[in-house]
């Protein structure tokens, strides 16, 4: 095997080398109107939406990139059934608490329910036929779903990170892959959060340890080393 690495901090990625179109997948995380559009869930909360737009390009680049070449492109959207039966009363009265209570109606429809307006994918990185998608109602990509079917269906070891938030869905998603035997990397240029120091934090976090959960790169330099 050629062995053929990602630069990346605190190692190069994966940590093996094993790095091609069949062992590998983009995941591009609820990149939703609800976490980036105005009339959302992010935005009813009243947080700069600047912060979770800023991946959008960074993720239009690198989905380019991988879908030209051959991976698997894996996309995820949290919500919840329209009778709310997979939503825990804990999460709803959060949300409410901060005037953005899931189920409940806003500017783009019910807020994190599956087939209302807010709830879709934005334009600019719709999934193409045939990409997977993962309906989740947590905030990790793996719990209640069936993803970790599909990737190991697929032969897939190695996962490339991106989407929002850094510090929410992107970093429990990246935990529970580590912990299932997955070699993550992270984008931090393909991923927002709705604080900055959070998301510098999380990013951070990756980084210790040796790569606690993975390493750590950015799009320019993933692209051109994408094998
Ligand atoms: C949040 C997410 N932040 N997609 N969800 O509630 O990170």
């Amino acid at each position: 095997m050629v062995e053929r690495f990602i630069p990346a901090d605190p190692y190069p990625w994966p940590y093996n080398g094993a790095l091609t179109p069949e062992n590998t997948a983009l995941i591009v995380i609820d990149m939703q109107t609800d976490f980036c559009g105005v009339g959302g869930y992010v935005d009813a909360m009243g947080y700069d939406l600047s912060l979770t737009r800023a991946p959008i390009e960074p993720i239009k680049a690198v989905l380019a990139a991988m879908r030209a070449k051959g991976y698997t492109i894996i996309h995820t959207r949290e919500g919840h059934r329209p009778d709310l039966s997979d939503l825990p009363a804990n999460k709803r009265w959060r949300s409410r608490r901060i005037g953005a209570g899931i189920g409940d109606p806003g500017p783009c429809g019910r807020i994190l329910v599956r087939g209302e307006p807010g709830w879709e994918i934005i334009p600019e990185l719709a999934p193409l036929p045939g990409e997977p998608i993962i309906d989740k109602p947590g905030k990790g990509s793996f719990c209640a779903t069936d993803l970790e079917l599909i990737l190991t269906t697929r032969g897939v070891r190695n996962l490339v990170l991106t989407g929002i938030t850094t510090d929410v869905c992107v970093h429990t998603t990246m935990r529970e892959a580590n912990d299932r035997g997955f070699e993550c990397l992270l984008l931090e240029d393909c991923c927002g959060a709705t604080d900055p120091g959070n998301h510098a934090a999380a990013v951070k976090m990756v980084t210790m340890q040796g790569g606690v959960f993975g390493s750590v790169s950015a799009s320019p330099a993933f692209i051109e080393a994408l094998p």
